[in-house]
């Protein structure tokens, strides 16, 4: 059909990595022409890496791609394709006014037309600044839409991987499926980072440490501190305790760096609870006490590293591959593994979201990564790496 065909003409097109420094440099002081250029990137930019994700899941294995839920979320990026390539371009006065298209008042003023009837490019310092406005705004209202829309994207496609489990009762780790979510997953950070710093600089007030949804200064200790008075909030209302167990931060009050402050909170807010129900779920709810969480910062010259160290237990070594696994958290039963450390294996299990997976995608999205090192018997260290020279690209897939 004339739309898939158009879709995968786009899909041919490569993707336009941009890194955290750029959005920032493209941010910063952002006039209505700039502004107005940075909505003539997305406008070409957001198409081609929706295509490149619709025929990914046209193309799926183990007939995932026929599923109702993968159907659902391919039609969410089919129909914001459509959107987007409909969404016209621009023109200037002159040309509008050469195809006749607009009208001139009693002073001899251009009245253009209705938006919607732009459709040819145009060269921004020649058109009239309140029409690149209009324009831009209207560009705005149309992303946050289709970024609305997708919401629901994880929570459907996780639905679609537990009906492939029920279906075909797929081992644990299958390469292909996990290799598509960690694209696919990957694809909609990145989109939703354009879409969500491209709304935030039209629509926020300007701030002196904020560039859209960057912080140009983000208070490391912080951010740890608030994601830490979350996790354990949200821990002793799941166990209904008095009091989680504590964290404790070691981390400059003054250390900060560039980068998105809600990125940082949710990495660190799902550490800190899988931590908090790994050493929960080892003492025992009714315990008197329990083994603080440590959270150690570490400024290097690259990266800015955080370890969140728990006595909850630790994994056995046969399970770390799967909690990196999307098919893993939403099994429904789980065999047990055949090592002697079975016990402590299943506990931390039990939890396991899309949070982990996730969460590294997030950090390697800005050039950061996380790791796992658990001594079995003992506890887990994570490692969240995030680097401080913001001009690694976005990782496109
Ligand atoms: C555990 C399992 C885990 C996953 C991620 C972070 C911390 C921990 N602790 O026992």
């Amino acid at each position: 059909e004339a739309l898939y065909d158009k879709i995968k003409f786009f899909a041919k097109f490569p993707q336009t990595s941009v890194s955290l420094r750029q959005m920032v440099e493209f941010g910063t002081k952002p006039t209505v022409g700039t502004m107005f250029k940075a909505t003539q990137f997305l406008r070409e930019e957001l198409p081609v890496r929706l295509a490149h994700r619709v025929v990914e899941l046209e193309n799926l294995p183990y007939n995932l791609s026929n599923m109702a839920s993968v159907r659902r979320v391919r039609d969410w990026y089919a129909e914001s394709f459509t959107e987007l390539v409909d969404f016209p371009r621009m023109e200037t006065p002159a040309a509008l006014k050469a195809r006749d298209r607009v009208t001139v008042d009693a002073n001899g003023h251009v009245v253009p037309p209705p938006i919607h009837r732009y459709f040819t490019p145009v060269d921004p310092a020649a058109a009239v600044p309140a029409e690149c406005e209009a324009y831009n705004a209207e560009f705005v209202e149309l992303i946050e839409n289709i970024k609305r829309r997708h919401d629901p994207t994880v929570a459907t496609v996780a639905q679609g991987i537990k009906e492939l489990k029920a279906q075909h009762g797929l081992p644990h780790i299958d390469a292909q499926v996990q290799n598509f979510l960690d694209r696919f997953y990957m694809s909609r950070i990145g989109i939703r980072m354009l879409i969500g710093q491209h709304v935030a600089l039209h629509k926020l007030p300007a701030r002196d440490d904020y560039v859209g949804i960057i912080c140009t200064k983000t208070n490391v200790a912080q951010v740890a501190q608030e994601a830490i008075d979350n996790a354990r909030f949200i821990c002793e209302d799941h166990y209904a305790l008095f009091s989680a167990p504590n964290v404790q931060l070691y981390c400059p009050d003054d250390l900060h760096f560039m980068y998105v402050p809600s990125h940082l909170h949710h990495m660190l807010f799902e550490l800190l609870k899988n931590s908090l129900r790994a050493v929960v779920e080892r003492y025992g709810p009714d315990a008197d006490h329990f083994p603080p969480v440590k959270v150690v910062v570490a400024e290097g010259r690259e990266d800015i590293t955080i370890k969140v160290s728990d006595e909850g237990g630790g994994i056995a070594r046969s399970g770390m591959p799967l909690i990196w696994t999307y098919l893993y958290t939403t099994a429904p039963a789980q065999p047990e593994p055949e090592t002697p450390g079975s016990s402590d294996f299943k506990a931390p299990m039990a939890g396991f979201g899309y949070g982990l997976p996730l969460s590294r995608l997030y950090a390697r999205y800005f050039g950061g990564d996380l790791r796992l090192i658990s001594m079995e018997g003992y506890g887990t260290d994570a490692y969240l790496h995030l680097s401080r020279l913001s001009d690694s690209e976005e990782p496109l897939p």
